[in-house]
């Protein structure tokens, strides 16, 4: 399956995040040796996509200085492209984006849709590989105080990432290589993160592939609290992203970004085979 050809099924984007401190893994792959295994295991349970991030972008996190962030991912995107997996580089500076591409990386994942560094659309145009333009407001220390919608969150995601398109197209980057994201989690409370996820065909109607990423985030943390209110921990949320998993490719979204990989890959089988029926 290329990565914007056979749009039928959902790609499964496995993450390795080689940063110290991402909420969900952090710490665990911050060597580089040690997300390259964890990615060559991702590839092996069968992950479409991996996707390499040196930035942790959780709630209140300081960015890496520009030389931190190439030296995290740079290795790990040379070892796990040339060992024949596709690679997203997951940044928002364009100087990283351009060493990612060089290195291999087809795919550049900007969660800042292009605000944090504009330049990084010139890069994706380019280079013409393909662009992941989330929905974003602020950098991780001051986002949450961004999650006001007073017009409604879908209204105001799709209003903020068409121009995010429109800004990308001007620039030269190609439609059907470019891909949209609601950034859910990212100056988002958890009841935004569900009107988005509710209304996925909204943000597929802008008429580009649309990428999801649910694993892990505490607003699953927050749903599966025990009677106490005590949210699930990061470790045991899997079941119910795989639920999403589910429903979003059931939607026919483009792809899903998880870090449990083996789980989410069954679900898009599952509707794949389901969908293949009625052929
Ligand atoms: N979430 C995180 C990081 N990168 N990229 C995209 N396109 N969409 C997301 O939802 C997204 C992302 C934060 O999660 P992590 O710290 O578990 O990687």
């Amino acid at each position: 399956m290329g990565l914007f050809s056979e749009l039928g099924i959902t790609r499964v984007m496995g993450v390795v995040n080689v940063t110290p401190d991402s909420f969900s893994d952090g710490g665990l792959f911050s060597e580089a040796s040690a997300a390259i295994a964890h990615g060559l295991e991702l590839l092996e349970q069968g992950a479409d996509i991996l996707d390499i991030g040196g930035e942790s972008t959780r709630p209140g996190a300081t960015r890496p200085l520009l030389e931190e962030e190439l030296g995290r991912v740079v290795p790990v995107i040379r070892e796990l492209a040339s060992a024949g997996a596709v690679v997203s580089v997951d940044t928002m500076r364009h100087e990283v984006a351009e060493v990612a591409v060089a290195a291999g990386a087809s795919l550049i994942n900007d969660v800042s849709g292009g605000l944090a560094d504009p330049r990084i659309l010139q890069v994706a145009a380019d280079t013409g590989v393909g662009y992941v333009a989330m929905h974003w407001r602020a950098h991780s220390t001051e986002m949450q105080r961004h999650a006001v919608y007073d017009g409604g969150v879908v209204e105001a995601v799709i209003a903020e990432l068409s121009e995010r398109i429109d800004a990308a197209l001007a620039v030269g980057v190609l439609p059907d290589r470019l891909v949209l994201d609601p950034g859910l989690g990212f100056a988002k409370t958890p009841e935004h993160n569900w009107e988005l996820l509710r209304e996925l065909p909204r943000l597929q109607s802008l008429g580009h592939p649309v990428l999801v990423g649910s694993s892990r985030k505490s607003f699953l943390g927050a749903l599966l609290a025990d009677a106490n209110g005590v949210p699930r921990p990061v470790e045991d949320r899997e079941d119910a992203n795989v639920a999403l998993t589910t429903l979003a490719a059931h939607a026919g979204v483009w792809g899903v970004r998880v870090h449990d990989v083996r789980a989410s890959m069954d679900a898009v089988r599952v509707v794949a085979r389901l969908a293949a029926g009625r052929h």
